[in-house]
């Protein structure tokens, strides 16, 4: 079984990806590899932003590894929070203070629809290669589920009646945006 790194700080993310990989590839985390930094992550695209954070695991550690970034694109926002979803309500915020933001910026609008889009960017032998996955949905008006992590008690995926945070983790892994990048890259690996 080979051994992928996966560039990020975020532990929700860590098990989604572990999940979805299964036990086909042996996924370590920053701390296995004993690296503690804050990843820069100053690019105004998702995929500048996954680039930067996977080539700058790698030229830290020397291994073949990859990072995830992801945006949450609101229509009747203009695409927002989009590639400032992490930090949507200000630095330091919360999960919670972000889902409030984006509340209050909907209320009283009626067109909610929405997507996650995450870009994962694979360094491999020194080659970056890009993966995309998205998913459709709404935004609805109060949270509802525990699971997840992020927006997820927000986001009513496209054909379902389940929040994201409403569903167990192996039905969101299954239609999620990481589920499709992170499968793409999997198909990728197994003929590479
Ligand atoms: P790393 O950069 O260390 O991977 P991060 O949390 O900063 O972690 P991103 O910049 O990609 O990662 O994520 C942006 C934010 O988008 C994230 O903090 C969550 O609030 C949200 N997000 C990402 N993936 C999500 C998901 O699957 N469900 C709900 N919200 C998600």
């Amino acid at each position: 079984m080979s051994d992928l790194l996966f560039a990020t700080n975020n532990p929700h993310k860590l098990r989604e990806v572990q999940d979805i990989i299964g036990n086909e590839f042996r996924i370590l985390s920053l701390k296995d590899v004993n690296i503690r930094d804050e990843i820069p992550e100053t690019c105004d695209t998702l995929e500048g932003n996954a680039a930067q954070k996977a080539w700058y695991i790698h030229e830290k550690s020397g291994l073949d590894c990859f990072a995830d970034d992801t945006g949450l694109e609101i229509d009747a926002l203009d695409g927002r929070p989009g590639v400032f979803s992490a930090r949507y309500a200000g630095e330091g915020c919360s999960f919670d203070d972000n889902i409030d933001k984006i509340l209050r910026e909907l209320s009283g609008l009626s067109n909610r629809t929405a997507r996650f889009r995450c870009v994962v960017c694979l360094i491999l032998q020194g080659l970056e290669h890009f993966f995309e996955g998205r998913i459709e949905g709404v935004i609805t008006h109060e949270r509802k589920g525990r699971d997840g992590f992020g927006y997820d008690p927000v986001f009513l995926p496209v054909g379902h009646l389940q929040t994201f945070a409403e569903m167990p983790t192996y039905l969101k892994n299954g239609i999620s945006h990481r589920g499709r990048a992170v499968s793409k890259m999997m198909k990728f690996l197994r003929k590479a």
